[in-house]
């Protein structure tokens, strides 16, 4: 009889670490495949995947997923020229804002959002480009922390070259 009671037991166990990994599992945007994380810590950016020499790079064409992960306790913004007049999503807590020549996201303090884009390109002669991202409320100025840049290079060279 004993024996039994502590079976019953063990299986209503199990059963709720079941549930707790299902919901883990649903995080969304804390957890999807993207090619750039951004982590807002000590009113500064710090580029924790897809990072280049001054920023993140992205490849001209394809389809760039920045997530933008704000660990501090005030709001910050990620703002770039490159996302002035171009089509982006938002998925996460996040609100859209505007500066001039530049759009993007507000992220509030313990917010997770996810930027999703077409990263544009030059058709004609294609060359690296460069465009900048910052924070509107602490990176507007040169020398300021919250700023970088966005590093988009073509990769159709690559694979037709060798
Ligand atoms: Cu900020």
């Amino acid at each position: 009889m004993r024996y039994i009671v502590g079976s019953a037991a063990a299986v209503a166990i199990f059963a709720l670490a079941t549930i707790a990994g299902a919901q883990l599992a649903e995080k969304g945007s804390d957890q999807r495949a993207v090619n750039a994380e951004v982590v807002m810590k000590d009113k500064a950016f710090h580029i924790t995947q897809g990072e280049s020499a001054k920023g993140i790079m992205l490849v001209a064409g394809s389809r760039a997923d920045i997530r933008l992960r704000n660990e501090d306790t005030v709001a910050h913004e990620f703002v770039s020229t490159m996302l002035y007049n171009l089509p982006f999503q938002l998925a996460g807590t996040g609100t859209f804002v505007k500066a001039p020549k530049a759009a993007g996201v507000r992220v509030d303090p313990g917010q997770t959002v996810v930027l999703s884009f077409e990263v544009p390109y030059d058709s004609k002669e294609f060359q690296d480009l460069y465009e900048v991202f910052f924070c509107n409320v602490h990176g507007k100025m040169h020398g300021d922390k919250m700023r970088g840049e966005i590093l988009v290079l073509d990769q159709r060279g690559e694979i037709g070259g060798g």
